[in-house]
């Protein structure tokens, strides 16, 4: 039988040559003249051939096929796949999947999808993608966002902040805990602990970063809210005791810290509202750094004891399937250092929790 030169689906040996053709593609971006010419060569012995190539014997029979060639056909006609090929794209996907990740608020499972989807670019994603709100501000604002905050821009926002708040409540005190807390010569957001004397429900604060809130958002320092998704956990489901959003130091106060190269950018804040009563087990917490903060979690657990963010608790009853049945008794909650203490650990200073 005398069959046409076929292309395209009609070929018996198009999946093969389709999955080749992307090998080879990627050789040839790769500059890797060798191989992208020793594909060239068998694809077009392929495209002549009528029926399916289906063993590496017999792809080996045919010209210009060698020995690795050959096994790629078999592997590519039994497994539809090329094991290399996939490698080769997640090799190429490697810069893309680094940009993604770097968005506020993407994590690697949105970035893949987004990846798999056709998206390569920050334009394509403002473009055509679905975006939450977070996510296009992480976009629109993603070089600002990945600067990190010089500890002198921290202490001008950190002043700007408290001269605010001291003019609304003169007994409410903020500090900066997080990585600036723990000694970092720059930090990539800025973390307050708000709380006053006194207090011993978040809800005794909450009036007050209202306040603040608002006011910072009118002078304009405050420039945009971000949803916490967390239910439960955040603003507006969880009791406002929290708030996320970014903020910007005026050129003034910025130049006066800086010097004149200051240029103002956006940076990530959180405010987190803590009163008197959790303000040790908050400290500890919200200096981190993340992986401090499991280490001496696990210890208090190893003790019978339990640390969260709002104190240190003992006999915590479970259930079945290590289901909590109560809270446990409150044994400290105000002060770090007797947290310490009590959990039979040295104290440490926060430049000594980066792990
Ligand atoms: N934290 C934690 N576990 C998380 C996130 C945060 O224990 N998954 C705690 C420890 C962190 C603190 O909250 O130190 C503040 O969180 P940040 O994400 O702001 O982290 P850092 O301030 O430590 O670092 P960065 O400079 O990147 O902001
Ligand atoms: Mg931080
Ligand atoms: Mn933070």
């Amino acid at each position: 039988k005398d069959a046409p030169l076929s292309s395209g689906s009609t070929n018996p040996n198009a999946r093969t040559i389709e999955v080749l053709q992307s090998m080879c593609d990627y050789y040839a971006r790769t500059n890797d003249h060798w191989r992208t010419t020793a594909y060239r060569k068998a694809i077009s012995t392929l495209r002549r051939q009528t029926t399916k190539i289906t063993t590496e014997e017999e792809a080996y029979r045919l010209p210009t096929i060698g020995p690795r060639l050959a096994a790629k056909i078999e592997e590519i006609v039994t497994t539809d796949r090329l094991q290399r090929l996939q490698y080769a794209e997640n090799d190429a996907m490697t810069p893309v999947l680094e940009t993604f990740l770097k968005i506020y608020d993407v994590g690697v499972a949105r970035a893949s999808k987004w990846i798999a989807q056709g998206y390569r670019t920050l334009d394509d994603l403002l473009a055509r993608a679905d975006l939450s709100t977070n996510q296009r501000l992480g976009i629109e604002r993603y070089e600002d966002l990945n600067t990190r905050i010089l500890r002198a821009e921290v202490e001008a926002l950190a002043g700007y902040v408290r001269r605010a708040a001291g003019q609304l409540d003169p007994a409410v005190e903020l500090l900066v805990g997080g990585s600036y807390r723990r000694g970092a010569d720059s930090s990539g957001d800025i973390d307050f602990i708000v709380t006053r004397k006194g207090t011993s429900s978040t809800d005794d604060l909450v009036p007050f970063l209202e306040e603040l809130v608002s006011r910072l958002t009118d002078e304009k320092f405050l420039v945009a809210a971000l949803a916490a998704h967390k239910p439960g956990s955040g603003s507006g489901s969880g009791g406002g005791s929290k708030w996320h959003g970014c903020c910007v130091l005026p050129l003034q106060e910025g130049r006066a810290a800086l010097g004149d190269d200051f240029k103002p950018r956006w940076r990530r804040i959180d405010f987190l509202l803590v009163p008197e009563t959790e303000y040790g087990a908050a400290l500890i917490y919200f200096t981190g750094n993340d992986i401090f903060n499991r280490s001496i979690r696990l210890l208090a657990s190893r003790k019978g004891m339990r640390l969260n963010q709002r104190g240190l608790y003992k006999e915590v009853m479970r259930g079945p399937a290590r289901v909590k049945v109560t809270e446990g008794e409150l044994v400290e909650g105000r002060d770090e250092k007797r947290i310490f203490e009590i959990l039979g650990v040295k104290w440490r200073e926060p430049r000594e929790r980066w792990c």
